[in-house]
């Protein structure tokens, strides 16, 4: 099936199950203002848009971070002093909370450990420490050090039978190589 849609305007497209009926929905977030929306699909092709407000300046990720039904939005600026999660919800009425954080990352998301939940794994590369938030079903969060302390690029994928995901750390040149597994 094959439907035509036009949507003009420069979004990012970010593809996550916010409403958590069990498919995924489209949110497309303009990266300089907050006139931004989710697209709810019900499965038949068609979609309900609601309006939604990401900050100008955040950049989105996707996960679930508190293991219930629905994904979560991950916001970070690199000029905040906090990070916000908008926790998914049925009809995409999104419940925001922040969480301290400073420092300047390259987050991404990973099921390390596998516990149902996604945590994200806030990278510095380089010399500066990373950290790494676990969030919790009551949505409290664990936010820690960790550290690689290199300049690889992670790559992140369900690479065992175990389940969760593990982390590939790719060196250019003749840096090291590293995966991490669970
Ligand atoms: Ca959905
Ligand atoms: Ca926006
Ligand atoms: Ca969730
Ligand atoms: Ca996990």
């Amino acid at each position: 099936m094959k439907s035509v849609l036009v949507v003009g305007d420069n979004f990012q497209l970010i593809v996550a199950d916010v409403d958590g009926n069990g498919r995924d929905d489209v949110i497309w977030n303009r990266p300089a203002t907050t006139s931004d929306y989710v697209w709810l699909t019900d499965g038949s092709g068609r979609f309900i848009s609601r309006k939604l407000a990401i900050p100008a300046g955040y950049q989105v990720l996707a996960g679930n971070v508190d293991g219930d039904a629905a994904d979560d939005l991950i916001l970070y600026s690199r000029t905040a002093s906090s990070a916000t999660v908008l926790f998914g919800a049925g009809w995409a009425e999104l419940v925001e909370r922040s969480y301290p954080l400073s420092g300047s990352y390259q987050p991404f998301v990973a099921d390390v450990p596998n516990n149902g939940r996604d945590e994200v794994y806030w990278y510095a590369p380089g010399g500066g420490p990373d950290r790494w938030s676990r969030w919790s079903f009551d949505r409290s969060v664990l936010t820690t050090d960790a550290g690689l302390g290199g300049t690889q690029q992670p790559v992140v994928g369900a690479f065992s039978t175990g389940g969760g995901d593990g982390i590939l750390w790719y060196g250019t040149g003749t840096l090291s190589d590293w995966i991490w597994w669970q």
